[in-house]
């Protein structure tokens, strides 16, 4: 009897070692990027997506999202889920600009009526086929992720109108429509990545820089750029790419879990960005920074040398048209 009982034991030892071992040879864990520290929307919504992912596949699939750069700038994060040296990032679409063409259409100035206009395009064919055009590049794109409009945010004067900005240091983010939107304006285009900020800022090496309340806020640029200009000159949609290299190993059923799932974070997304923008306002007006309503038409008024530059082929032209036309 204490034989068996034995045998059973072991047996039952062996079988979950077994288990654990087969268990851990087939588990995958998709490895995410972002330079956002670890609670900021995007890398909140990520994490989530991968809980969905863990359960249905029943821990076989897990993602791990690397936060806070620590896998280098959007650039090379970029270049990695292009090799497919990593499954997935989550960037700026701007950071995709100059990669494929079409995801300019969502950053081009002053596009978006409101946010809810933003949404139904994103969420649309439109949103869709924008997404698709990135997999030639060799990127599958699963989802759009808010970010806001980005607004204009300067070291000693404030920007009050178009004219204002005539001669400014302004950051931009690396794409050549940025650098064309500041241009626009009158302004010196400076391009750099989202780590260097703060120190340009500080140093003088800018005047000013643009991002939304978040970004503004978590990377501290409003400790030294006091002064910001609600210009809300665009709406620059975060977007999640993941590796095509990836993507073409995988079944259907995952592939379907992945695409599943990454869908539904966006309304969980949504729902945390909007928490935030608040909390990021009240927080850098608690620390001093002045708020100002500029006149927005005068930078309007300066956006069309950009759309003729950007919208130039029949496809782009197709998509503004679609845009616009979007109630
Ligand atoms: C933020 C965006 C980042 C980064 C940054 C920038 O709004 O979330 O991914 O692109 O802007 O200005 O570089």
């Amino acid at each position: 009897m204490l034989c068996f009982t034995l045998k059973r034991a072991t047996v039952a030892a062996l079988t979950a070692a077994c288990l654990s071992a087969g268990a851990s040879l087939h588990a995958e864990t998709l490895r995410s990027a972002d330079i956002h520290p670890d609670d900021y929307p995007t890398v909140q919504a990520v994490r989530h997506m991968g809980e969905l992912i863990k359960q249905r596949t029943n821990g076989r699939i897990d993602v791990k999202v690397y936060a806070g750069g620590t896998l280098g700038r959007e650039e090379d994060s970029i270049e990695q889920v292009k090799m497919g040296a990593l499954a997935m990032t989550r960037v700026s679409s701007a950071a995709m600009h100059n990669i494929c063409e079409t995801t300019r259409v969502p950053s081009l100035p002053f596009l978006f009526r409101s946010k809810e206009h933003l949404h139904k395009v994103l969420d649309s064919d439109i949103g869709e086929q924008i997404l698709k055009s990135c997999e030639n590049a060799g990127f599958v794109g699963l989802a759009w992720y808010d970010s806001g409009a980005r607004s204009m945010y300067t070291r000693n004067k404030p920007v009050k109108t178009k004219d204002d900005v005539k001669g400014m240091k302004i950051r931009v983010q690396q794409s050549d429509l940025s650098v064309a939107m500041v241009e626009a304006l009158g302004g010196n285009a400076t391009p750099m990545s989202m780590g260097e900020v703060y120190t340009a800022l500080k140093t003088g090496l800018v005047d000013a820089a643009e991002n939304n309340y978040p970004s503004y806020e978590s990377a501290h640029h409003y400790e030294v750029a006091k002064y910001y200009s609600l210009t809300e000159h665009t709406m620059t949609p975060e977007i999640l790419l993941f590796s095509k290299r990836q993507w073409d190993k995988l079944s259907d059923e995952d592939r379907k879990i992945i695409r599943d799932t990454a869908r539904e974070s966006v309304p969980y997304m949504r729902k945390l960005w909007s928490e935030r923008e608040n909390t990021s306002r009240a927080i850098v007006v608690k620390a001093g920074s002045e708020i100002i309503e500029p006149d927005k038409a005068s930078f309007q008024a300066a956006m069309k040398p950009v759309y003729d530059r950007f919208v130039t082929t029949p496809e782009m032209k197709d998509l503004v048209t679609r845009i616009q036309a979007v109630k």
